[in-house]
């Protein structure tokens, strides 16, 4: 799927930052814009693989190039004032280049929470491909204000896309590496695991077997899309009514390097050597493995963990080396899925991927009502009150007075 991507604040053009890097290594092509927006001006510089010429700095004036200070109200209000300068940057994608839009922001914090609703509003509004979110959600050893600003944004975000995934930085892996970590090592991890994920998924589509036996697949733009919804907009001007929100997506993944190798199998040694397996013994144990894993994406993989059965549509995309993909077990596991999501509707699509070391599975969830999760954040949001205001920033206040006036 070709992807406009907008990365508003710090964990915006983070995690852009480092699509792009994945992009690169996996000789992948599905980012064809990445901007990054910003009001902190370090932020924006410590990005390595966005250039410069990407990144968009706003409200110098007003945040003296530090940021909101975690304060979402400022960064709706800056950025609704500053909304026509962010598109001037967006119009210059082309349209008919890219599937979707995809903003991304971290919800606790006050340019991203504050301001990635904006932004995601304005695209969909003047656009006629989909608007897709990526709202990182604070982990709970974060501070209070961050889960009090994402318990308030994350509605306001989802609603003003076509589909959110929520990205929690409490799904944390069962990982190896230092312990306790740091707090640096922690976010490179975070984005590690975001980025393989939207990796996987952003990338599904790519690759044509019949020019590349590497690298196939049977993913098409249409399984992601008509998962997520958004498509078949009408054209933004003749548009009557105002488009209404799209909902929570959730996102399992799990991987393993897969049991046998199965082209050793079929060698001509293969099933003479007493140590080896037959191709359809190692083919069976492969199906189990898959299916096993499908599993473990559920059990353990979901993010923002919730309950599946509330889930309206689901994708299934099973990547790894051609010959470890038996249809056998992706079958199974999408029985076994639908009895899980209690929908039958679930699409199913396997990424042949020569260079792959695991086979990977990537469940997508799509129209999820019940989290206990988010409930969670909305409960604390609405406990604790943080003001609405925008006093620390003198200048945003003439704003505000002008919108009342
Ligand atoms: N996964 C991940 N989360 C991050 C990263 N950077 C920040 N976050 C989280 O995102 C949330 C928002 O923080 P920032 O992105 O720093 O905030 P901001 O959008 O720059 O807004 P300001 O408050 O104006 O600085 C917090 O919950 C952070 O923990 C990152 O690189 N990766
Ligand atoms: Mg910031």
């Amino acid at each position: 799927m070709k992807v406009a991507i907008i990365g508003i604040g710090r964990a915006g053009g983070n995690v852009l930052d480092r699509l792009l890097e994945y992009e690169k290594g996996q000789e992948a092509d599905f980012i064809r814009h990445g901007l990054a927006v910003n009001t902190d001006s370090t932020e924006l510089r410590r990005l390595s693989t966005v250039p410069e010429t990407e990144q968009l700095l706003l409200g110098e004036s007003v945040f003296e190039g530090m940021g909101t200070l975690h304060n979402p109200e400022a960064g709706r209000t800056y950025f609704r004032d500053s909304i026509d300068e962010i598109l001037a940057e967006t119009d210059k994608v082309s349209i008919g280049q890219i599937d979707a839009f995809l903003v991304i922001a971290g919800l606790g914090g006050g340019t991203g929470g504050g301001g990635a609703p904006v932004v995601a509003s304005a695209l969909r509004d003047q656009s006629v491909r989909p608007v897709y979110g990526l709202g990182i959600l604070p982990g709970n050893d974060e501070g209070e204000r961050m889960r009090v600003n994402a318990g308030r944004t994350l509605h306001p975000f989802v609603d003003s896309t076509d589909s959110a995934f929520l990205y929690d930085n409490d799904t944390a892996q069962p990982g190896d590496g230092e312990d306790p970590p740091s707090a640096q090592t922690s976010v490179l991890k975070l984005n590690n695991e975001i980025t393989t994920r939207f990796g996987t998924l952003l990338s599904a589509d790519e690759g044509d077997v019949q020019t590349d036996p590497s690298r196939g697949t049977d993913v098409a733009v249409s399984d992601l899309i008509e998962t997520l919804g958004g498509g078949n907009k009408p054209d933004a001007a003749k548009r009557t009514e105002p488009n209404d929100g799209g909902g929570i997506t959730a996102l399992g993944y799990a991987a393993e390097p897969p049991v046998v190798d199965i082209a050793r199998s079929s060698g001509v040694l293969g099933s003479v050597l007493p140590w080896r397996v037959s191709v359809s013994q190692a083919t069976d144990r492969i199906a189990t493995q898959i299916r096993d894993l499908v599993r473990t994406t559920v059990r353990e993989g979901m993010t923002p963990p919730c309950s599946l059965s509330s889930a309206e549509r689901g994708l299934l995309i099973v990547a790894g080396p051609p010959d470890s993909l038996p249809r056998q077990g992706i079958q199974d596991a999408r029985m076994w899925l639908e009895s899980e999501l209690e929908t039958e509707t679930v699409r199913v699509g396997v990424a042949r991927r020569q260079n792959a070391e695991k086979i990977s599975t990537l469940l997508v969830a799509s129209g999820v009502t019940e989290s206990e999760r988010i409930d969670e954040l909305r409960a604390i949001s609405s406990d604790i009150e943080y003001s609405d205001d925008v006093s620390d920033f003198p200048s945003l206040k003439g704003i505000t007075d002008r919108e009342e006036g």
